[in-house]
C-alpha cells in the first residue's frame, strides 16, 4: 500500500516537472526583444512623394529627393520618447531601395537626393547606434519593380538584397517579412526558409517577424489591438506568410507548442505612409497610451509606425503626440504605490526573481496603510514558460473582498485600468494556470491626469 502511495506520488512529481520543462519557452532573443516594450516603424519611400500607399513598381527614382531628411532628428525623437528599435522599410512592395543596391537601379542611386550618393538606411542605423537604440528593417518579399519577380531567380536577388543588409549596416536587430501581396501579383513560392537561414547566420540576434514566426508573430490587425487574452504560443503548422488566421494568431493558442509571441503593429496616422491629407488625423498621445495599455498590456509589444514626410522629417503633430505619449506614460508608471509593503523579488524590474503562486492559493498584499490606485500591473517570469490562464484581483473594503476584475493571461505583461480604489490590500488568485504562476513583478499605480 505504502509502496503503491509513494509510486502514486512519485509519479505524480514527475508529471509535474516534465509538464513544467515542456512548456514552450522563449529563446534568449525572443525574452531580449519582449523586454523592449515600445518599438518603431519608419515606412518611407516613393509613396510618401505620390500620396499612395501601394506603388506599383513604375514610379520613378527621380521623385524621392527628401532634402532636408535628417535621420538624428528622427532617432533622437525616437530615443527621447522612449523607443528601442527603429524599422525602416528599406524596400517596400514598390520595389525603390532606400539603400544603393548593387543589384538593381531602382534605388536612391538613380535619385537627385544627394546627387544618388544617399544611402537612408545607413543613416538611419549609424544614427541608432549613436543614440543607443536598435536598428532593424523591412524588406517585402513582394516587388513589382524587379523583373526577375515570378521566377527562381528572384529568390537570389532578394537573397543578394537581404546579404547587404545583412552584412553592411552593422547589428540588425528584427528583420521584417511581409506576407502581404497584391492580388494581381505573379504566382511564385518565397524561400523564406532560405531567407531565415541567411538572417540566422549573418545576424543571429535578430528577431524573425513574419505572419506566423519564426520569432515573432503578427497580431493578426492593424489597429492596435492584441487579443484580451494573448498567449506567447501557438501551433504554427498550418501558417505561413501571407497565410494567417487572423483570430488565432491575435490570441495565441494554450496548447501551441511553439513560443512566437505577438508584435501589434499600428500606424500613429490612418496610413502607412505620409500624406499630408492626414496631418489632422494624427493619434493623440492619449491614443497611444491606449495602444499601449492594448498592446504592451496585454502581453505584445507595441510597433508603432510614425512615417517621415517629404522633406524627410517627422511632422509636428507627430512629434507632439510621442512626447505626449511617452510623459503620460512616465508619469503614470513613476510610483509603484506598493513597492516597499510587498515581497521585494516583486518590485525589483527583473523577471528571474519571482513568487510562486499556485492555483486556488491567494496570494494576499498587505500595504500595510490605505493607497489610492487604478492601474495594476503583473508580469510572469515567461523564461519559464507563460502559465497564468485566468486571475483575479480583489481588495478589502474594510469588511470583505470586493472583485476588481478577472480577466486571463498575463505572459510578459498584463495591466489593468479600473475605476479608482482606496484599500490597504488586495489579494490576487489564480484560478486557472499550466503551471503554478511564477509572478515576476507587481505594481499598482495612480494614472497621469492626462490620461
Ligand atoms: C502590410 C503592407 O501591405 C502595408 O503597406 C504595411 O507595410 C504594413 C506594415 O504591412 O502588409
Amino acid at each position: 500500500m505504502l509502496r503503491t502511495f509513494s509510486f502514486l506520488f512519485f509519479s505524480l512529481f514527475l508529471f509535474q516537472s516534465l509538464n513544467a520543462q515542456n512548456l514552450p519557452k522563449p529563446s534568449p532573443r525572443q525574452l531580449a526583444w519582449q523586454q523592449l516594450e515600445t518599438t518603431a516603424f519608419l515606412h518611407f519611400t516613393v509613396n510618401t512623394f505620390t500620396d499612395k500607399e501601394w506603388g506599383d513598381g513604375t514610379e520613378s527614382p527621380q521623385i524621392f529627393n527628401p532634402t532636408q531628411f535628417d535621420a538624428r532628428k528622427i532617432v533622437k525623437t525616437l530615443k527621447e520618447t522612449g523607443f528601442k528599435i527603429a524599422i525602416i522599410t528599406a524596400k517596400h512592395h514598390d520595389g525603390f531601395c532606400l539603400w544603393p543596391s548593387k543589384y538593381t537601379d531602382h534605388s536612391v542611386k538613380s535619385s537627385p537626393w544627394k546627387n544618388g550618393q544617399g544611402d537612408v538606411v545607413k543613416e538611419i542605423a549609424d544614427a541608432c547606434r549613436e543614440y543607443g537604440i536598435k536598428f532593424g528593417f523591412y524588406l517585402s518579399p513582394w516587388d513589382q519593380h524587379e523583373a526577375t519577380y515570378g521566377t527562381d531567380k528572384y529568390n537570389d536577388f532578394y537573397k543578394n538584397q537581404l546579404k547587404e543588409l545583412l552584412t553592411n549596416y552593422g547589428e540588425v536587430a528584427e528583420v521584417w517579412f511581409d506576407g502581404a501581396k497584391g492580388k494581381n501579383a505573379k504566382d511564385m513560392q518565397y524561400d523564406f526558409d532560405g531567407y531565415w537561414q541567411l538572417v540566422r547566420q549573418l545576424q543571429p540576434k535578430a528577431v524573425l517577424f513574419s505572419d506566423a514566426g519564426p520569432d515573432v508573430r503578427w497580431v493578426g490587425n492593424e489597429t492596435g489591438n492584441a487579443g484580451q487574452t494573448c498567449w506567447s504560443t501557438i501551433d504554427a503548422t498550418n501558417l505561413a506568410p501571407g497565410k494567417a488566421d487572423s483570430k488565432y494568431l491575435n490570441t495565441g493558442d494554450p496548447n501551441g507548442k511553439s513560443w512566437i509571441p505577438a508584435e501589434t503593429d499600428v500606424s500613429i496616422r490612418p496610413g502607412w505612409f505620409y500624406h499630408a491629407a492626414e496631418d489632422s488625423k494624427v493619434k493623440t498621445g492619449q491614443e497611444l497610451v491606449n495602444l499601449y495599455y492594448q498592446s504592451v498590456g496585454r502581453n505584445s509589444l507595441l510597433l508603432l509606425n510614425i512615417p517621415p514626410n517629404r522633406e524627410g522629417l517627422f511632422s509636428e503633430p507627430d512629434i507632439k503626440s510621442l512626447y505626449d505619449f511617452r510623459s503620460i506614460l512616465n508619469e503614470t508608471f513613476k510610483t509603484n504605490l506598493g513597492k516597499g509593503s510587498m515581497a521585494a523579488a516583486l518590485t525589483d524590474n527583473q523577471l528571474k526573481t519571482h513568487v510562486t503562486v499556485p492555483v486556488n492559493k491567494p496570494l494576499v498584499l498587505d500595504f500595510k496603510k490605505t493607497i489610492t490606485f487604478d492601474r495594476a500591473l503583473f508580469q510572469e517570469n515567461i523564461a519559464n514558460g507563460q502559465r497564468n490562464a485566468e486571475a483575479t484581483l480583489e481588495y478589502w473594503d474594510g469588511k470583505a473582498w470586493k472583485k476588481v476584475e478577472t480577466f486571463t493571461t498575463i505572459g510578459y505583461k498584463r495591466l489593468l485600468r479600473f475605476p479608482e480604489i482606496k484599500t490597504s490590500k488586495v489579494r490576487v488568485t489564480v484560478l486557472q494556470a499550466k503551471q503554478p504562476v511564477q509572478l515576476a513583478e507587481v505594481g499598482f499605480y495612480k494614472a497621469s491626469e492626462k490620461e
